[in-house]
């Protein structure tokens, strides 16, 4: 077992040996050149353009403002490229044989395809025919719904090769979430497939669509593949075959040119406040930086297999599954399965099946692996893994260590990688071989980013190297958001009014006196469960929609696997009597209206709630009772009732 003793103001592990011979960056060089991307801004991201082949190359690097009533971001913007091309069509070349995709389907006993990069050329260049048989041209969304399959990455590239702008809705989404995200980006098509087989069951994805549909603009179209072949209903006119349109597609298909900042994708999000919002993002500044992260980051070198064992439904499968490793010609595993099912040693099955040398995943899973012990990781052989990452929460210290010694065997440095939705890629990251690791420290900043620990009152800088506050970044990088899709009002104000002059990033930080970043979690009403990013907001207004609930409050507690769970303060409309049926119910019913990831785990009848006198909810309050803490309530002299916290807390259900 290695040393993993944290004493302040020491790096408890050096960056590993064997790692810093042949890592892309060493501490110097990471010194140095994170300084040159801070001084000469426009030199460092100039240089790093050229990782793509444009159509006309850019002259100019980085224009951006966050001033408040005029934010804007625009990276490499004379440029013009076509990010497919630059994913397939310039390896073909050297590497047309070459594996770009292993996908390894959710059961084990059916086989894995190997898809070559001039395999994955044709599949994107018919289905880019297909789309545009189906009338979707340049700027037209196109909503993807589909399981873990090839033809996922397929559909993302192929609206990249047209110019259409693509919106990946995860395929756990109710047909209501569904709905709401194809009108929201106002969608021409929908791709899905009859069924999504996930840890043994089934999904049917074709029958949300129909609902989905339902409540859609008439004109919208559904491209069907065929998973399961299961039966499905079939609306003539409107549905369409996958198989069938793809055998009469021909190979060969123009990449569209595109302005570097045009959109590639829109992809739905949480915010504290209201419905998702849509995520846009450019396609030649993101693509430059999911590129250039997942290669330095990851330590990639060339022949490496890299897998991200998350769902290209979130944005780390968008910058890690898809785009970022195949703008690098790399092996990227794309699984559609769950880690514990089978059993719980599926994860190191594939990575000993497929000799995966980077694995990336999320701590939930972590945790939830290591509660079955170290023998399913130790049955299978592990040797091929150089580099191990984590992403999508703060990673408790044993998980960190668990998997540092049962999965890495202390020779695989950790990546605990912090970044969002909204930033395209990862901005605070250690780098194998250049940074020493702490057990839950997301440590320093990636090249190009300068974060901030603000006063969270005062929204004062500050200075000191020994920091605890809000986290904020001072200047853009080309993997940032542009804009909140239709609402570029709601953008400025989601993330540049509260500081202004900063991106904030919604996350609570500490940095220690060695620099190093710990992040804290989320500081507004966003909660995040088992990785999954939600706004306590819709689960609150699924909750109310239900005729037997008068109002509801919804805020996270601490959940031993899932990271945060779902805890629900409900008071019910008069009359009506609470039961443990109700409970079920009001679980099933959000379950329906939002998906299965939002399921509450705990609902407690509350006859009142915390207010103020304005009538505004005290979640600070309800937080603490949750979080089983309510000893340190603070300040309830502004509470228009105080007596109902006594009855809160007497009825609390998180007693642990
Ligand atoms: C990539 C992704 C973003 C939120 C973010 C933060 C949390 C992500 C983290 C982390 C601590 C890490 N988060 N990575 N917290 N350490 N390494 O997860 O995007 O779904 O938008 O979530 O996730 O709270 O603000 P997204």
């Amino acid at each position: 077992m290695m040393n993993i003793e944290a004493k302040p103001g020491r790096a408890p592990h050096a960056p590993a040996q064997d790692m810093a011979a042949r890592a892309h960056i060493d501490a110097e060089t990471y010194e140095r050149m994170y300084r040159e991307s801070i001084t000469d801004c426009d030199g460092f991201w100039g240089e790093q353009g050229k990782r793509l082949d444009w159509i006309k190359p850019f002259e100019a690097v980085k224009n951006t403002d966050f001033t408040l009533g005029k934010v804007s971001i625009e990276w490499f913007r004379d440029g013009t490229l076509n990010v497919a091309q630059n994913c397939i069509d310039r390896h073909l070349a050297t590497r047309a044989e070459q594996t770009a995709i292993i996908w390894e389907p959710d059961d084990p006993a059916d086989p894995a395809k190997h898809i070559t990069y001039r395999d994955l050329h044709r599949e994107v260049s018919r289905l880019a025919n297909v789309l545009e048989s189906l009338g979707v041209s340049r700027g037209d969304r196109v909503v993807i719904y589909l399981p873990m399959i090839p033809e996922a990455a397929y559909a993302m590239l192929a609206c990249a090769r047209i110019g259409a702008i693509h919106s990946v809705v995860f395929a756990g989404f109710s047909p209501d979430a569904l709905g709401a995200r194809i009108n929201g980006c106002d969608a021409k098509l929908v791709i899905t497939a009859d069924e999504a087989p996930r840890g043994g069951r089934k999904t049917a994805l074709k029958t949300n669509t129909d609902q989905a549909l339902l409540h859609c603009n008439e004109g919208v179209k559904c491209l069907m593949v065929r998973r399961t072949g299961a039966q499905t209903t079939w609306v003539e006119g409107r549905d369409f075959d996958y198989g069938a349109l793809m055998a009469e597609a021909e190979d060969h298909s123009e990449p569209a040119e595109m302005n570097a900042e045009d959109p590639l994708f829109i992809l739905y999000t949480s915010g504290s406040t209201g419905q998702p919002k849509g995520v846009v993002h450019s396609s030649g500044g993101y693509l430059v930086y999911a590129a250039m992260t997942h290669q330095i980051t990851f330590d990639y070198h060339d022949g490496d297999v890299f897998w991200c064992s998350a769902d290209v439904g979130w944005v780390t499968g968008h910058s890690y599954i898809v785009y970022g490793p195949l703008a690098n010609g790399a092996t990227t595993v794309m699984f559609e399965g769950v880690p514990t099912w089978p059993d719980a040693s599926r994860f190191w099955e594939v990575c000993e099946k497929h000799k995966v040398n980077q694995f990336y995943t999320a701590p939930t899973a972590i945790r939830a692996l290591m509660g079955h012990g170290a023998t399913p990781v130790e049955k299978h052989d592990l040797s091929a893994l150089r580099l191990l990452g984590t992403v999508g929460e703060p990673i408790n210290p044993e998980a960190w260590n668990w998997y540092n010694e049962v999965v890495g065997k202390g020779r695989c440095p950790i990546v605990d990688t912090w970044w969002q939705t909204e930033t395209g890629g990862h901005l605070i990251t250690p780098l194998p071989g250049a940074t020493a690791l702490k057990p839950g420290s997301a440590t320093k900043p990636f090249f190009g980013v300068q974060p901030v620990v603000l006063d969270p009152q005062s929204g004062a800088v500050i200075e000191e190297t020994e920091a605890e506050g809000v986290l904020a970044i001072a200047d853009s990088w080309p993997g940032q958001m542009r804009t909140i899709w239709g609402d570029h009002e709601r953008f400025e104000q989601t993330y540049f009014s509260q500081y202004p002059g900063y991106y904030f990033s919604g996350d609570g930080c500490r940095r220690d006196a060695d620099g190093d970043y710990w992040i804290t979690g989320r500081v507004d009403d966003v909660i995040n469960v088992s990785g999954h990013r939600m706004g306590t907001a819709e689960v609150e207004s699924a909750l109310v929609a239900h005729a037997k609930v008068a109002e509801a409050a919804v805020v996270g507690y601490p959940h031993e696997i899932k990271g945060q769970g779902i805890y629900c303060y409900v008071t019910l409309m008069n009359g009506v009597e609470p039961s443990e049926e109700l409970r079920k119910e009001l679980r099933q019913w959000v379950r329906q209206e939002i998906g299965p990831i939002a399921s509450p785990d705990l609902i407690q009848w509350a006859p009142g709630l915390p207010k103020t006198r304005s009538g505004k909810i005290m979640r600070r309050i309800l937080r603490k009772i949750a979080e089983n803490d309510y000893g340190s309530l603070g300040d309830t002299s502004t509470l228009a009732d105080p007596s109902v916290v006594d009855e809160l807390i007497d009825n609390r259900m998180n007693r642990g």
